[in-house]
């Protein structure tokens, strides 16, 4: 089902700092910018080198509620998600449900860019928040 690295997630408590890091002192590029009201979350994508790998995403809360800032209140910032491309992200999440494994949402939501989302609780895979994307 995992056809490669999509993003690597990273909570943020400030997106403007967590930008000026990320672009001025590593040097990416920030290539895309959202909100998700739905995920409660602010959110950047960030290209490395030239761009046609995996890239990084800054996910800053929009408000208390959201499960990024639940992860900075328990864990403070870091890596909170390792996310894989997928064909079809309804086929992946049924076959890995099937493989005994939690899926966080019934059908797929909404994910950057119009990509279609879904996740495997942390727990069921060795303590990372897996997320499967499906390219809008
Ligand atoms: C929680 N835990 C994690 C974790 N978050 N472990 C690894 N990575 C994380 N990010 C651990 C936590 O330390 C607890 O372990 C245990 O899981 C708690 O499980 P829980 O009580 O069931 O859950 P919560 O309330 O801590 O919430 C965790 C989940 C929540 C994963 C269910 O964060 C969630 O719904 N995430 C999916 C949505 C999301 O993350 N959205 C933001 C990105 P101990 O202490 O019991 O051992 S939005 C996005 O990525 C977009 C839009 C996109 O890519 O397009």
């Amino acid at each position: 089902e995992f056809l490669r690295i999509d993003h690597v997630g990273v909570a943020v408590g400030d997106m403007d700092d967590a930008l000026a890091f990320y672009t001025r002192t590593l040097g990416m590029r920030c290539v895309h910018e959202e909100r998700n009201e739905e995920q409660g979350v602010r959110e950047a994508m960030l290209a490395v080198g030239t761009g046609d790998g995996a890239q990084l995403q800054l996910i800053a809360p929009l408000d208390d509620s959201s499960p990024v800032a639940k992860f900075l209140q328990r864990r403070g910032p870091g890596l909170q998600q390792l996310a894989y491309t997928v064909a079809d992200v309804e086929a992946a999440s049924a076959a890995l449900r099937a493989r005994g494994l939690r899926l966080l949402y019934e059908s797929a939501r909404r994910g950057t860019a119009g990509s279609l989302i879904n996740f495997v609780h942390p727990k069921d895979a060795g303590g990372v928040l897996v997320e499967l994307v499906q390219p809008a």
